[in-house]
Formats: C-alpha cells, sequence, structure tokens
C-alpha cells in the first residue's frame, strides 16, 4: 500500500490530472468526497486529504509515503527531513513583498504581515534589513489598508489581489511550484513501488509541460 498526502484547493485541482496521467485515478471525486482517506481504483494505492501545512509532516513521520507540497510551504518549515525529488510544476505562484505604492517606509522599521514567518526573516536578514515581523494567518492584502504593517510577504498568480487592495510588488522572493516529497524510510522499503510512481508523475509532468508549451 503506498499513501500520498495531498491538500485540497487548487493544488489539489492541478494534481488530479496528473495524477491521472500517471494512472492514479481516486474511486471518489476528493474535490466533494467528505472522505478524508480516499480508496484509489487498484487498491494499493491511497490518497489522505489534508491541510495544505500538515502534508510535509505526515510525510516527514510516515503517515504518508509520499506528498504533493507548495514549495511556499516547504520553504517555510526549513529543515525537514524528507526527500523532494520532483517539480511537478503546477500551483504556479510567485511569492513577493508587496506594499502601498503611495507609501515609503524610510526613517523606521517596517513591519511585515506574513503567514511565511520564518521565510520572510530570511529574506530580510540576508538583506540586512531590518523589519518587524507580524505573523498573520490569510487575507495578508488587508493588513497594510488599515494600517497594521507597511508590507506584506505574500503568494502573487495573476496579481488580481494585490491590485483591488491597492498594493504593488515591491520585491521578489521564489518562484513556487508544487513538489513531491517523499518518505526516506519508505525510500528505502518500497523502494521500487515508489520509484515506478515518481517516473509516472515525472513522465506526466513533463508531458503536461510539453502540451502548455505547445499552447503557448
Ligand atoms: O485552505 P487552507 O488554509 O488549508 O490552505 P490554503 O488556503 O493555503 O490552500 P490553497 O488551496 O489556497 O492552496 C495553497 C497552495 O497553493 C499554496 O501553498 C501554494 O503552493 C499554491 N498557490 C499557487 C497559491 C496561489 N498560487 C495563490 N495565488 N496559494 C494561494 N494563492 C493566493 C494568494 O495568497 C493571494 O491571496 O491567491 C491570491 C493571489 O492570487 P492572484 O491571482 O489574485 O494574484
Ligand atoms: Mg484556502
Amino acid at each position: 500500500m503506498i499513501t500520498l498526502a495531498i491538500s485540497k484547493g487548487r493544488i489539489l485541482e492541478e494534481a488530479l490530472p496528473l495524477l491521472s496521467r500517471a494512472g492514479i485515478e481516486p474511486e471518489e471525486d476528493p474535490r466533494s468526497s467528505r472522505k478524508l482517506v480516499i480508496p484509489v481504483d487498484d487498491r494499493e494505492f491511497r490518497l489522505l486529504v489534508i491541510r495544505a501545512q500538515d502534508v510535509p509532516i505526515y510525510v516527514e513521520h510516515g503517515a504518508a509515503d509520499l506528498g504533493i507540497a507548495g514549495k511556499d510551504v516547504l520553504l517555510e518549515q526549513g529543515s525537514l527531513n524528507l526527500y523532494e525529488p520532483l517539480d511537478l510544476g503546477i500551483a504556479r505562484c510567485r511569492m513577493v513583498v508587496a506594499g502601498r505604492q503611495d507609501r515609503s517606509s524610510h526613517g523606521k522599521r517596517p513591519r511585515v504581515g506574513t503567514k511565511y514567518a520564518e521565510t520572510t526573516r530570511r529574506f530580510f536578514a540576508k538583506r540586512g534589513t531590518q523589519v518587524e515581523i507580524i505573523p498573520l494567518s490569510g487575507s495578508m492584502e488587508l493588513a497594510p489598508q488599515v494600517g497594521l504593517t507597511d508590507w506584506i510577504v505574500d503568494l502573487v498568480d495573476t496579481g488580481n489581489t494585490l491590485r483591488a487592495n491597492g498594493l504593488v510588488v515591491l520585491d521578489h522572493i521564489a518562484d513556487i511550484s508544487s513538489r513531491l516529497v517523499v518518505n526516506k524510510g519508505s525510500m528505502k522499503m518500497k523502494h521500487s513501488a515508489i520509484g515506478a510512481v515518481i517516473d509516472r508523475l515525472a513522465a506526466a509532468a513533463s508531458a503536461a509541460a510539453v502540451q502548455a508549451a505547445a499552447r503557448g
């Protein structure tokens, strides 16, 4: 039995076609099912549907052999003891520093609102910029509008959310996409089965990339 942990929302949306291409067909639609454990057609595989931030934890502890996690989550959780063999190229976005166009924050220590406190701390420390980090758990775009923070660190895809809230990108931190992560013990104990899944997902991801490039 191989267990794959994945989160609902955009990663699941984009991962399902990739899984299908790799021959992994869930018995129920995980987007609508209330089940948190979803069997896969061949019964030698199952999906766990959990919160995005929990995927690396399940995989690190071996509760799942494999997981699909955003690079943002992996960066934030830092020194995880797992393998990251594959960039699946899905749920792409950028992690950026954003702020109000009409505001500069010279003269004082800027406050930065984010749910990526650790990544933000590392980014500004490397820059030698002194900031005060205000940990938030979502809707970061609100914070500068009500004067809670000067800047935010958040993910941007189309830029529509920033625009709608009067914010602009000030700095680029990282390009983000979803990665396949693998438990180290599973890699050892179930080497051929896990290796086969990685190969199938790698082929599915590159076929999807070729198709996307052809579409332009
Ligand atoms: O729902 P839950 O709290 O469990 O987790 P979540 O809200 O983090 O899950 P979800 O479904 O939003 O997906 C999370 C993962 O998707 C992230 O960890 C990223 O790896 C990936 N991803 C890719 C994104 C985006 N693109 C993205 N644009 N996650 C979030 N966004 C948000 C962003 O935070 C901002 O609010 O979308 C908004 C910006 O989008 P644009 O298109 O307006 O720029
Ligand atoms: Mg969400």
